[in-house]
């Protein structure tokens, strides 16, 4: 049986060329190349089927995402080309609109032409905007829908190819790479769909800040990350344990913080309480799982212990859940493993 490979093209005009990292100007980790190798490998096994996506419309995203953050996405690049911005440089936020910055001032005005709001939506310097990033975000959001369509439909598992990823982007926040968080669009449309409970596993090396933000209060989407130590590792402001939601979704949010240089072994442990958490939960919805391969021994930016070994013991875990998948991709920036990580934990997970 063949396992849906949901992609598309629209992610290659989306480079960003350059990110801000410890005061350098450094290319972009998170390039088309990435999806490019991921899809190449999995072709090559024979065992997917390239399916490209359908078009859901905007109002899955409107249902996650608040309308000011999508104009904002939708409209940055062409404000700025507008307004004269030289169209061979990226977007990228300057001047941070922080808590701190209003204090007890009521600042209720931004600046009318999106890309001098960008600061009011940013978090970081990581993130930047070219001419294709917003189509390549509804396309990255279209991926996941229709992965979660043919799951739906009765596939046990569906892969989307999502680029650029999700996890980072809060309700009203894009950054890490993310602009529309593809994986709590899915979680909230299968609930909109009729399901009760939706469960989503994170496996990226990052906290996924943006999904934890996006369900903290709510009691009918848990969330449960496996992650870098937040204390020394990016976003910095989120993914200790003791974050457990609030109000009606206290204890629905499970981040489990890993040391540098985990490894397969420890890895696994710290999964198993995950998967436990995940079975009481007891969703009626298929598995919406955030998958990253940063956490592979070789990726430039992150610091796990991971080998292309550990992915399909990590894969055959989640499968013993025996619940459908709708698997999206996230981060992972050792391109040259990024095919082998794929092929190894998809293939075992099927
Ligand atoms: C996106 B995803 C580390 C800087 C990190 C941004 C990383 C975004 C990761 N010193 N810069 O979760 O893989
Ligand atoms: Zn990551």
């Amino acid at each position: 049986m063949t396992t849906p490979l949901v992609a598309s093209d629209d992610h290659l005009a989306h480079d960003g060329l350059v990110e801000l990292l410890a005061g350098r100007e450094v290319p972009c980790f998170e390039s088309p190349q990435r999806a490019i190798v991921i899809r190449q490998a999995l072709l090559a096994t024979g065992t997917y089927e390239l399916t490209p996506p359908t078009a859901h419309g905007p109002d899955p995203i409107t249902a996650v995402h608040d309308p000011e953050m999508i104009d904002l996405v939708e409209h940055a690049w062409t404000d700025a080309m507008a307004a004269g911005r030289d169209p061979g440089r990226p977007l990228l936020p300057d001047t941070f609109l922080i808590r701190e910055y209003a204090g007890r001032m009521a600042l209720d005005q931004l600046p009318p032409r999106r890309h001098e709001r960008l600061g009011a939506f940013c978090f970081d310097t990581a993130t930047p905007i070219v001419a294709g990033t917003a189509a390549a975000a509804r396309a990255a959001v279209d991926i996941g829908l229709t992965a979660l369509d043919l799951v739906l439909a009765g596939a046990p598992l569906a892969y989307g190819l999502c680029r650029p990823p999700g996890h980072h982007a809060g309700r009203n926040l894009i950054g890490g790479y993310c602009f529309f968080n593809n994986a709590a669009i899915v979680a909230q449309a299968a609930r909109d769909r009729g399901a009760q409970r939706v469960a989503i596993l994170d496996i990226d090396f990052h906290h996924g800040n943006g999904t934890q933000q996006i369900f903290w209060e709510r009691e009918d989407i848990a969330y449960v990350s496996l992650h870098g130590d937040p204390a020394g590792i990016y976003p910095h402001y989120s993914g200790y344990a003791s974050e457990r939601g609030a109000l009606e979704g206290e204890g629905f949010n499970l981040n489990l913080p890993l040391p540098p240089r985990t490894d397969g072994d420890a890895y696994l442990a710290a999964l198993r309480v995950a998967l436990d958490f995940i079975v009481s939960f007891g969703a009626d919805a298929p598995l919406v799982v955030s998958l990253g391969f940063d956490t592979y021994h070789a990726d430039p930016i992150c610091n796990l212990g991971l080998v292309t070994d550990d992915y399909a013991r990590i894969g055959s875990a989640i499968a013993a859940l025996g619940m459908p998948a709708v698997v999206l991709q996230e981060g992972g920036y050792a391109v040259d493993a990024l095919g082998a990580n794929a092929v190894a934990f998809l293939g075992a997970l099927a």
